[in-house]
C-alpha cells in the first residue's frame, strides 16, 4: 500500500511537471502497409509525433489488423480507437452525403476531385461532428475502372456476374447492370477472387495492383467513373481534450498529409496501370457500347443520389459545378 501511494505521488509529480500527458493513439487503417494511403498515414503520424514534441504519438495499424474497414468509423466514434482512416462512401446507406465522392461521372479527374471535396467539406464536417468525429484530411484514390475476367463490350455482357462491391454506389451499379453484388473489404479481395466469391469489381489500379488481381482476372477497363476518398478523422472528445497548440500542430500535419497523398495518388496512377499490364492484364478504355451503358447507369445513380441527399446534396453539386 505504501509503495502504491509513493507511486501515485510520483506519477502526479511527473504529470504536473509536463505541459500535458503524452498520449499514444492507435490509428486503424483498412489498406495494406505498402499502399500509398497507408504510407501517407504513416508520415502523418510521424509528423504529429514531431510537431507535438512527443505529446501525441500515433501508431498506425494497416490492413484491417486492428479493426476491419467496415468497423473503423464506429470504433473511432465510440473511442475504441481515437483516430482512423475510412472510405466514407461505404457509409452512404447511413447518410447519402457520405457518398458525395462516388457519384458516377461527376468528378472524374484529380482536379475535379479536389474541387468536389472543397464543395462538400462544410456539410461533411458538420455531419461528422454530429457523429462525434472531427475531420482531419482526405485523399482520393486513382480513377475507378472495371475489372473483369473476360472481355466485355457492353453492360449486357456483365449480367449475372458475381461482383465485389466496396460501398453503396458500387453495389447499386452492380444491381443496375444485373450483376450480383457482394460487399468485400480490399483485405479479403484476393481470397474472394481466388474462391470465385467475386469475379469482377470496380476500383482503381491501386487496389488491383496491391491485391495482384492479375492472378485471377484478365481485363481492366479505364472507365474513370469517380475518385473516391479515404478520410482521416479523430474522435471529437479526444480532439476537444487537446490543447490549442496540439490541435494546431495536428491540423498542420493533416494539411501536409493531404498534399502528399494527393501527389502520390496522381504520380502512381500510371505506375499501377503498368503493373497490371506487367502482370498480364489488358488495360484499355471501354468500348463505346460499354461506355454508353455505364453512363446510362451513372445518370440513374446521380438522380437517386440527389434525391437521397436532399438540399444539402444539391447545394454541394451546384457549388462544385459553379466553381
Ligand atoms: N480502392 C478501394 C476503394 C477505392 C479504390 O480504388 C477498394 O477497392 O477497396
Amino acid at each position: 500500500m505504501k509503495t502504491m501511494t509513493h507511486l501515485l505521488a510520483a506519477t502526479a509529480l511527473a504529470a504536473s511537471a509536463l505541459p500535458a500527458l503524452a498520449e499514444t493513439w492507435d490509428m486503424p487503417l483498412a489498406y495494406p502497409a505498402t499502399n500509398f494511403h497507408s504510407e501517407t498515414a504513416a508520415s502523418f503520424a510521424a509528423c504529429v509525433g514531431e510537431a507535438t514534441g512527443g505529446e501525441v504519438e500515433i501508431k498506425t495499424h494497416p490492413n484491417g489488423s486492428l479493426f476491419p474497414g467496415a468497423d473503423i468509423k464506429r470504433a473511432v466514434q465510440t473511442g475504441q480507437a481515437l483516430i482512423g482512416e475510412r472510405l466514407l462512401s461505404a457509409h452512404a446507406n447511413e447518410n447519402a452525403l457520405f457518398g458525395y465522392d462516388s457519384i458516377p461521372f461527376l468528378a472524374t479527374s484529380f482536379d475535379d476531385s479536389v474541387k468536389l471535396n472543397k464543395a462538400a467539406l462544410p456539410e461533411l464536417e458538420k455531419l461528422l461532428e454530429s457523429q462525434n468525429l472531427h475531420y482531419l484530411y482526405s485523399v482520393p484514390w486513382p480513377p475507378q475502372g472495371l475489372y473483369t475476367k473476360k472481355e466485355v463490350s457492353s453492360v449486357a455482357d456483365l449480367e449475372g456476374t458475381k461482383f465485389r462491391a466496396y460501398n453503396a454506389a458500387t453495389a447499386r451499379l452492380a444491381e443496375l447492370a444485373k450483376m450480383q453484388p457482394v460487399q468485400i473489404e480490399a483485405a479479403e479481395l484476393s481470397q474472394a477472387l481466388a474462391t470465385g466469391v467475386a469475379e469482377s469489381f470496380v476500383s482503381s489500379g491501386s487496389t488491383g495492383y496491391d491485391e495482384k488481381v492479375w492472378e485471377h482476372l484478365t481485363n481492366f477497363y479505364q472507365v474513370d467513373a469517380w475518385l473516391p476518398r479515404n478520410t482521416i478523422f479523430v474522435n471529437l472528445d479526444a480532439w476537444n481534450g487537446l490543447t490549442d497548440a496540439q490541435r494546431a500542430a495536428i491540423t498542420g500535419c493533416a494539411e501536409s498529409a493531404e498534399a502528399e497523398g494527393l501527389a502520390k495518388s496522381k504520380e502512381l496512377t500510371q505506375f499501377y496501370l503498368d503493373g497490371l499490364k506487367e502482370g498480364g492484364m489488358s488495360v484499355a478504355p471501354p468500348g463505346d457500347e460499354l461506355k454508353a451503358g455505364l453512363q446510362d447507369i451513372g445518370a440513374t445513380m446521380t438522380e437517386e443520389w440527389l434525391s437521397n441527399a436532399g438540399d444539402d446534396g444539391k447545394s454541394i453539386v451546384d457549388s462544385f459545378k459553379s466553381n
